[in-house]
């Protein structure tokens, strides 16, 4: 079984431990998010092999990062870099609702460029896992991004693309310019409705979405609709996934933990149908667990949840 590669920023997260706005005061939790990382650890728990490349402070929290990372199982490939680690500030607004904050300029992983990407690594992936958050970090970590993709397409590596649209990183008419020529090259794209729409601002409902980003030129396209579940067009033919229903606890994760559970199935040589339903299942984790991925499931839990065999 081969590897999966990702390329992407890992943050510390503050995250209130209180309800109720920031601005009164709070106690604050440490830990850390990134949705390429999640991925990396979702795909490690199921008993995948994932490398992460990245650049991380030459600090304490660096060192949290890459301790936390390897202890995961994560194959780490980081220089070290003066610049501070991105912080992200999360506000309990209310006990459904939370409100993000970054403070990610200037910083170690908005500095990654492309030489941080080994080719030889990349090359002799079974696949390259890119989101729509690291090329809207800045040129650097853009350009990076395209050098992975190079590889990969130039090595027949297939590429994963999750759009992850943050409108606070940057507007969609400036996401959908970076990332088309990126979903062009990719073979399987991973998109939320709106996301879908700002690479097909055409199409009306998930089977259009879907069958508009593969005429762009991927052969598969997942189409998340949370509490719906998921469609998906993989190589011509059509799947409905449906979601587990679960008690949504924090809702932020939960389409890495997808993606993390439709590509460990990819690697394990699973068919379309198995990888959509641990695709499902890892994000009834994700949203019934509070971080962004330290509710996933190892290979053994994945029946935990075991009434899900009854949808
Ligand atoms: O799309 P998701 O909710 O699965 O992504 C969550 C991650 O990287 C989270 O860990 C956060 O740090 C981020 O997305 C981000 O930069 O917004
Ligand atoms: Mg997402």
């Amino acid at each position: 079984q081969g590897y999966l590669v990702t390329v992407g920023e890992v943050l510390a997260v503050l995250a209130a431990t209180d309800t109720g706005p920031l601005a009164l005061g709070s106690d604050l939790r440490l830990g850390l998010a990134g949705a390429e990382s999640n991925v990396a650890v979702g795909v490690s728990r199921l008993g995948g092999a994932a490398t992460w490349i990245g650049r991380v402070s030459d600090d304490a929290l660096g060192d949290l990062i890459l301790r936390e990372l390897r202890a995961e199982g994560v194959t780490t490939v980081a220089a070290r870099d003066p610049a501070p680690t991105s912080l992200l500030l999360r506000e309990r607004r209310t006990a459904t609702h939370s409100r993000t904050h970054y403070y990610r300029t200037h910083t170690a992983g908005s500095r990654l460029s492309e030489e941080d990407i080994p080719e030889a690594l990349v090359a002799g992936s079974a696949a390259l896992h890119i989101t729509g958050i690291t090329p809207a970090l800045g040129e650097g970590p853009s350009r990076a991004v395209t050098r992975a993709v190079d590889i990969a397409v130039a090595s027949g590596v297939p590429v994963s693309l999750d759009i992850n649209y943050r409108s606070l990183l940057w507007g969609e008419a400036e996401a959908r310019c970076t990332l088309l020529p990126l979903l062009r090259r990719s073979d399987l794209v991973f998109a939320g409705p709106h996301e879908g729409r700002i690479m097909a601002p055409d199409a009306d409902g998930p089977e259009e979405l879907a069958r508009d980003i593969c005429d762009l030129g991927p052969a598969g396209a997942v189409i998340k609709l949370g509490a719906e579940g998921a469609y998906a067009l993989l190589d011509g033919r059509s799947y409905r996934q449906p979601a587990m229903p679960v008690t949504v606890h924090d809702s932020v994760g939960a389409g890495d933990a997808f993606a993390a559970g439709y590509l460990a199935g990819l690697l394990a040589g699973e068919p379309p149908e198995l990888r959509l339903r641990t695709a499902a299942l890892l994000g009834a984790f994700a949203v019934s667990t509070t971080g962004d991925w330290e509710g996933l499931p190892r290979c053994s839990e994945l029946g935990l949840l075991d009434h899900y065999d009854d949808i």
